[in-house]
């Protein structure tokens, strides 16, 4: 079995290199051939370098250069489409690069993974999960996004919003049929409604979310607003297929210009929920 981590990064220097040595440091516990792709938006910290020196040591790091930050969506999507076409993966991971998400819980999450979960979710809000690492501000937003989700896209899963995840290829692949969020952060919450609607099966695996390492922060208030309002758009429209160049399709400004298209125009879960 082939897992491929997909990691963005913009501004991680400091990071970076430590995630991967602690990832790499797990390796015997993931039984599978492990992938780490690095998506980098051409970071003016220079934490592409820091990979480059990682790759002449590793041979299984992979790095994707792109021109700009182009949001949290389109570098997950990216990464998605190097892992399966250029890396044969079975399972796509998600994580951030500041140790946020521990990489000690990756092996509990390919266990779930392998019970035949297509979903996996670390989990701060089961039980032994926690989110000690969010200010008492942040935690109100990600309890808000999280009610947010329920309430529109009933989702079976108590932490909707988390970014660290492994999804099989079957689910992750069903992303590229859809006009998902190229930007941001509304990303993790429309592919887990896709994946519901898609009937894939879901698990949650309790992690404790820490404080970001080093470096600062990229959410902010646009980004909350993109994300509450794509959550509602979501529930109540539904996702639409793609439907090739249409420049007009607001949600076609996905950098996805290399995916296949359907040339079909149905929406799958349009009904509305309010
Ligand atoms: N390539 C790329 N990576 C991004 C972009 N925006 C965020 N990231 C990365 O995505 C991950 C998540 O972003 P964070 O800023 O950590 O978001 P967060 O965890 O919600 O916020 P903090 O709690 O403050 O860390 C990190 O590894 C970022 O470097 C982007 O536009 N492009
Ligand atoms: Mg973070």
């Amino acid at each position: 079995m082939i897992l491929s981590l997909v990691v963005p990064t913009y501004n991680e220097k400091e990071n970076i290199g430590q995630l991967i040595e602690r990832i790499i440091s797990l390796r015997t516990l993931i039984p599978s051939e492990l992938f780490i792709v690095v998506v980098d938006d051409n970071s003016p910290d220079g934490t592409a370098d820091v990979v480059k020196r990682l790759m002449t040591k590793y041979d299984n790091i992979r790095l994707i250069q792109r021109g700009a930050p182009n949001g949290l969506g389109s570098a997950y999507m990216d990464g998605f489409s190097y892992s399966f076409d250029n890396l044969g993966a079975d399972y796509v991971g998600e994580m951030d690069a500041d140790f946020q998400h521990p990489p000690e819980t990756i092996p509990s999450m390919w266990e779930a993974s392998n019970k035949g979960n297509d979903v996996v979710l670390a989990s701060r809000y089961i039980e032994g999960g926690s989110s000690r690492g969010l200010s008492s501000s942040r935690k109100l937003v990600s309890k808000g996004a999280n009610a947010l989700t329920r309430a529109f896209l009933r989702i079976p899963v108590k932490d909707a919003t988390t970014g660290f995840r492994i999804i099989s290829a079957r689910a992750a692949k069903g992303l590229f049929g859809y006009a998902v969020s190229a930007k941001g952060y509304a990303f993790q919450v429309e592919s887990l409604y896709l994946y519901k609607k898609l009937g894939m099966s879901f698990s949650e695996v309790p992690f404790s979310f820490e404080t970001r390492k080093s470096g600062e922060t990229k959410l902010n208030f646009k980004e909350i607003y993109r994300f509450a309002l794509t959550t509602i758009k979501t529930g109540v429209f539904g996702l639409k297929k793609r439907k090739g160049e249409d420049k007009d399709d607001e949600r076609s400004d996905a950098n996805f210009s290399r995916f296949g298209t359907t040339g079909e125009e149905e929406s799958i879960g349009a009904v509305p929920q309010v």
